[in-house]
């Protein structure tokens, strides 16, 4: 009963937390965006699907994960915006801010404007940068389906932020597990039914 118990609670558990993901649970076909070809102060930056914008390309300092060029809002305090032209499924990316107690708050919406899902990122919890003297660390956004129009990225103290080594995948195969696991059976049972037949 105890263990049912457990059982459940780590069931719900995953459940709210299904939609934040990390870097590694991006599939092989996700596309990375570096910033590397873009030119410093740049006011937007795309690889032809993504478009960044509301702050500029930035050369200033190296944070961490996050290698000049990056992205920053360090002119305009305003939102930094990842707009799709093809929707997606998942979207992440590393971060840094420029103020240490600072929440990040990411929303993705599709092309209604409605919103999918928001999160925010409590600054307390994350830890400094390597090399950089703030918090930095990754972010991401599944939301199961290609439905991301645009994402929305808010800092609540000071706006201040810094994105980088953007990743987004447009088809629903970020959560691999239950796919490679129903081909597990499948091969389990065509190895049994070849077995029965041999014999
Ligand atoms: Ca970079």
């Amino acid at each position: 009963m105890r263990t049912l118990l457990f059982c459940t609670l780590l069931g719900l558990a995953q459940i709210s937390n299904a939609a934040l993901i990390n870097r590694v649970d991006f599939g092989g076909g996700a596309i990375d965006y570096d910033f590397s070809g873009d030119s410093s102060g740049a006011a937007t930056a795309t690889d032809g699907n993504l478009t960044v914008s509301g702050g500029a390309v930035f050369t200033g300092v190296t944070a961490g994960p996050l290698v000049i060029p990056m992205y920053a809002n360090v002119s305009t305090s305003a939102p930094i915006r990842l707009d799709f032209l093809s929707l997606v499924s998942a979207v992440g990316f590393d971060y840094a801010t420029l103020d240490s107690n600072n929440d990040l708050t990411i929303s993705v919406f599709d092309n209604t404007n409605t919103l999918l899902e928001t999160h925010t990122i409590d600054s307390t919890g994350i830890p400094l940068c390597p090399g950089f003297v703030n918090p930095c660390g990754f972010v991401g956004v599944d939301v199961g389906a290609p439905s991301i129009s645009y994402a929305i990225l808010q800092a609540a103290a000071s706006p201040l932020m810094l994105v980088d080594n953007v990743i987004y995948e447009s088809s629903a195969s970020t959560v691999p597990v239950p796919a490679t696991l129903s081909l597990l059976t499948a091969g389990l049972l065509g190895f049994r039914i070849f077995r029965k037949k041999q014999s």
